[in-house]
């Protein structure tokens, strides 16, 4: 029997299964066959074909990076020559790029790494064109802009889920869980939350990836297919920011209509913007790229001078004055005894510990 009739047989078996509290384990044991599968599968497929992301991928550079994707001749490029100093070709005909490009975006003193990626069609994920390698290609992102034609938003979902189906997963957070083997007890599951699934279902699920020994601490409520990704790891988890180009071609009446009908569909809305890459100034964009990508700037100063307000330093959200330590230099760190803070801080000036966590704008003085 191939693994794709043992595939078959086996969601065949799910679908005859009822589904009650009785059956939820035998449930979730198919599922996860079936997910375990699926995955040997695919890795099998990459293999064969000798799938890579030659040409597309890039190295990382930069404070963050993201990707432009979308269907063919939405503007990706223009895009990218707008938003950065590239010079990415441009044309009214389908596919001009090829490979990918880079740029790279100054915003708020970060330098933000745009690659703009050939066109892909609906299919992309099971081979179409060379759909596979570019969406293979996105993975490495930190930020998709997902780019599409005011007059074909619908082409919007159908890249977002050609995202979904080569396993990357837009604007969530994966599920807190944490599975380590251990050498003996058997399989011992715990949960700081309330969860659906009953620990004996929870425990085979982990049996039939054999595991025999290990505990699984879950800290949020998750379901078959979350524990599956999770032991497989084959989820990545990615920002995403929907981008409605060429708003220019269409006259503003038609613009409002089709504006309200896509965030009335939308289930992030906030997540959307509305531009036109050949005639308009691309702010708004700029700052959801930056702000989507929890990015901060932190600009510093030395005693008695003004703070340097051009070369800031940039650190994820939730950074703290060890991290702006870290960033200028390791040895910094160990120097540094506290810092004076402007911005966040309670009073201007007020001296703060290295643990203290600061906030988009502070500006700060390390003291030694
Ligand atoms: N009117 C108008 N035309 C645009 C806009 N953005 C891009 N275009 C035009 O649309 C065509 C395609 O643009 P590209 O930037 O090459 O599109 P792409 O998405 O990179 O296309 P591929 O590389 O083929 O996937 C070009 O003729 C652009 O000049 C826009 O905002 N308004
Ligand atoms: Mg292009």
């Amino acid at each position: 029997m191939t693994v794709i009739e043992r595939i078959e047989e086996l969601e065949e078996k799910l679908a005859k299964t009822p589904k009650n509290k009785g059956t939820e384990t035998d449930l979730a044991k198919i599922k996860t066959q079936i997910s375990l599968l699926k995955s040997q599968q695919e890795l099998r497929k990459t293999k064969k074909s000798g799938i890579s992301a030659y040409g597309y991928s890039l190295r990382k550079k930069g404070d963050a990076t993201c990707v432009l994707i979308g269907n063919p001749s939405v503007g990706k490029s223009t895009l990218l020559n707008k938003l950065t100093n590239a010079h990415s070709e441009t044309a009214d005909y389908e596919f001009t790029t090829l490979f990918a490009i880079q740029g790279m975006l100054k915003y708020e003193g970060a330098r933000i790494q745009v690659i703009d990626l050939p066109g892909i069609l609906e299919g992309a994920a099971s081979g179409t064109g060379r759909g596979k390698e570019v969406l293979s290609a996105a993975r490495n992102a930190n930020l998709m802009l997902i780019v599409c034609d005011i007059k074909k938003p619908q082409s919007r979902d159908i890249i977002a889920d050609e995202l979904s189906k080569v396993g990357i997963v837009l604007n969530k957070s994966p599920p807190e869980i944490s599975i380590r083997k251990t050498i003996k007890n058997g399989i011992i599951v715990k949960s700081t939350v309330k969860q659906k699934l009953t620990r004996k279902t929870i425990a085979e699920i982990l049996r039939v990836h054999k595991l025999v020994n290990a505990e699984i601490i879950l800290f949020d409520t998750v379901d078959v297919e979350q524990i599956n990704d999770a032991i497989l790891g084959n989820k990545t988890y990615a920002g995403a920011i929907s981008v409605f180009n060429k708003i220019d071609t269409v006259s503003m009446e038609e613009y409002l209509i089709a504006k309200k009908k896509i965030l009335e569909n939308a289930v992030d809305p906030e997540n959307y913007v509305f531009v036109s890459a050949q005639k308009e100034n691309l702010e708004e964009l700029k700052s959801l790229i930056f702000s989507r990508l929890n990015l901060m700037a932190i600009y510093t100063k030395k005693t008695n001078k003004k703070p340097d307000m051009e070369n800031p330093l940039i650190l994820k959200q939730g950074g703290t004055i060890l991290d702006a330590c870290m960033k200028i230099h390791k040895d910094f760190a160990a120097k540094t005894a506290f810092a004076k803070v402007w911005g966040s801080s309670r009073y201007e000036g007020q001296k703060l510990s290295l643990k203290y966590k600061l906030h988009h704008k502070d500006i700060i003085e390390l003291c030694f």
